[in-house]
């Protein structure tokens, strides 16, 4: 199976290394000094037995430079989402399906608009990474991966479950990706802004109890938007569920709390400002949500 990760970043590295034993993987992206860093280096894996593993692939900055693929990995920042789409569509086989695994409740839409239903899916990563240079990473936060189903897609999205959990990749095919899709959100909403506006890993916000009461309202609030759009929240308390999180992932940096560290925009307008928008159309108040929106565009970026 010929595999096209888009995206350089830490998740990029993961699975690039991860799936490179069982498939013919192709990094590509925007990033010229990451493509560059894998041409030379190969994607580089920190294990966590303190070892450093390199595997060598093909890396581009040009999507016509890659050969037809049976599957096309999003794993780009959402802002970057369209951008990666029309790639996936120029890069995959007429057959072949997109899969997007990124941060974000707006991203599905937008890649099925590039490469239609029939070869576009929808998933959710619990995985976490930092990257530590160009095409360099660690794999700190090792949990399953699920990607939804319909009936056109759902003997692909076996398979490509099947390739990812064979290489060790835990994945799970979903029925019903929304109900996922909305739980992860409910974590990243509250944990990724407290953490980059903090600057604190993901178990900080647990640790007091002013912490802890703003991460509570910001999962209240979007519960409550996911309930008002008909979305069967897969627990019945949203909260302890994000605290379950914080605590499966405590020592990880947050994504925003690296690309705040590095400068970079953020995906909050993708998290919180999709919140605040459903929050609207639908009559659901998110306050906080709002300010924490605001707060995190507002912070500078080089
Ligand atoms: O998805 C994440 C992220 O950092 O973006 C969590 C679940 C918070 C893990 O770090």
């Amino acid at each position: 199976m010929r595999v096209v990760i888009l995206g350089t970043g830490a998740l990029g590295c993961v699975f690039a290394a991860r799936l490179a034993p069982c498939a013919e993987v192709v990094m590509l992206g925007t990033w010229a000094e990451g493509i560059a860093a894998v041409r030379r280096d190969g994607v580089c894996l920190h294990q966590q037995d303190g070892t450093r593993r390199c595997v060598h692939l093909q890396a581009t900055t040009d999507p016509a430079e890659v050969s037809p693929a049976d599957v096309a990995l999003l794993l780009v920042k959402s802002y970057q989402t369209e951008r990666a789409a029309a790639w996936a569509s120029q890069v995959l086989k007429p057959d072949g399906l997109a899969i997007t695994l990124q941060n974000g409740l707006d991203n599905g839409p937008k890649l099925m608009a590039a490469v239609g239903p029939r070869r576009s899916a929808v998933g959710v990563t619990y995985n976490g990474a930092i990257l530590l240079g160009p095409g360099d990473a660690r794999h700190t936060v090792r949990l399953p991966t699920h990607i939804g189903a319909t009936p056109e897609t759902a003997e692909r999205v076996a398979a490509v479950a099947s390739l990812f959990t064979g290489c060790g990749l835990e994945t799970h095919v979903a029925a019903e990706i929304e109900p996922i899709l909305w739980a992860k959100a409910l974590a990243n909403v509250a944990i990724n802004p407290l953490t980059a506006l903090w600057r604190i890993p993901n178990g900080g916000p647990l640790e007091t109890t002013d912490r802890h009461a703003l991460l509570a309202v910001l999962v209240e609030e979007a519960a409550a938007v996911a309930r008002a759009r008909g979305i069967a929240l897969p627990f019945d308390d949203p909260v302890a569920y994000v605290e379950g999180v914080c605590r499966a992932t405590a020592a990880n940096r947050s994504s925003m709390l690296q690309d705040v560290e590095r400068g970079r925009p953020t995906e909050i307008d993708s998290l919180n400002g999709v919140i605040v928008a459903e929050g609207k159309r639908l009559g659901v108040p998110t306050p906080v949500n709002e300010v924490v929106w605001q707060l995190v565009r507002g912070m500078a970026t080089r």
